[in-house]
């Protein structure tokens, strides 16, 4: 990395969490998240980065058929009364929140489901919300599996698209998990001029579909973080709820990627632990000003079939 005449410092914090019980209650979650934003705040951080669907276990691994059990993993407001200690934790100690979480909302009187998450500024007021595109896993259960990945049952596909929004002295996105997989997803928000990604997740290492690619799961996690913060010219923070949850293995890697694609911070652990990264917002420059000058390189007439095409048709004819 080089460093910048005009450095526009941002100290993030990537917060990983290791696993949540099923039947954990949200106030011991909480008092994990306070102590979290609490650190973070001490040791100097603007923002604060907590994982996918936060507040609770993972819940798409099981097929949950007491409706009861299955609201009570959602959230009706966030910020909102069950998560108030944390926003009040935050905004007393003056640092930015990013958090996932499962999100009930009433839309023209009928109720929804998403995978969401909210970013909020130094003084509480949220800036942007994201609901999540990419929803991995299965609508039905898998004969034999291990573990579900119910995503499709649980969850809706999110309506918002992919935003980026003026906030702590940059411009900041958000992403879900298996959205770091999509270059498109990326791109969107490359196209807004982006120059902080958040990202958590919840990465199970063995996938019961494809075990032969459990052996890659790091691997992967790191290229597309890593590809996709360099193509787009943007840091990139990704945020692991990690280690073994309910029996299953999660990967953690919680990591921190500059715009030239090097990580530069990266959890050691699978529990809780902060990664504490100082990311010059100016650096993206160097490069949305020269390789990746979208105005000056990209040639869109030549992408149609990105958005033509869902799955992959045959080759294109003369
Ligand atoms: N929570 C996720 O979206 N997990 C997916 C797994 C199921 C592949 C991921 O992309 O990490």
């Amino acid at each position: 990395m080089s460093s910048t005449a005009r450095a526009r410092p941002l100290r993030v914090a990537a917060a990983q969490l290791g696993p949540i019980g099923r039947h954990e209650s949200r106030a011991a979650v909480l008092r994990r998240l306070v102590a979290l934003v609490e650190a973070a705040a001490a040791g100097g951080a603007a923002l604060v980065v907590l994982p996918e669907l936060a507040l609770t276990s993972f819940f798409p691994r099981w097929v949950i058929d007491d409706p009861a059990e299955f609201e009570g993993f959602f959230e009706d407001a966030v910020p909102g009364p069950g998560t108030q200690p944390l926003f009040d934790a935050a905004r007393r100690l003056g640092i930015g929140v990013h958090i996932g979480y499962a999100e009930r909302a009433v839309i023209d009187g009928a109720v929804h489901h998403f995978n969401s998450s909210v970013l909020v500024d130094r003084s509480g007021e949220v800036i942007g919300r994201y609901r999540k595109v990419h929803l991995p896993g299965d609508r039905e259960p898998r004969a034999g599996a291990a573990f579900q990945h119910l995503e499709k049952r649980c969850f809706e596909t999110g309506d918002g698209g992919f935003r980026a929004w003026p906030a702590l002295g940059g411009i900041v996105g958000m992403l879900i998990c298996n959205d770091r997989r999509w270059p498109e997803a990326w791109r969107v928000l490359g196209l807004q001029g982006v120059e902080l990604v958040l990202v958590g997740y919840n990465t199970p290492l063995h996938n019961p579909e494809a075990p032969g690619h459990d052996a890659h799961v790091k691997a992967q996690h790191r290229l597309v973080m890593q590809a996709g913060a360099y193509q787009n010219a943007t840091w990139a923070v990704a945020v692991a709820k990690g280690g073994t949850e309910e029996g299953q293995a999660l990967l953690a890697d919680t990591l921190i990627v500059a715009p030239s694609g090097e990580i530069v911070a990266e959890s050691r652990t699978e529990g809780d632990e902060l990664v504490l990264a100082d990311c010059d917002l100016e650096l993206t420059g160097t490069y949305k000003s020269t390789i990746f000058d979208f105005a000056a390189h990209r040639e869109p007439r030549a992408y149609g079939l990105i958005v033509e095409r869902r799955g992959a048709g045959p080759p294109l004819q003369d």
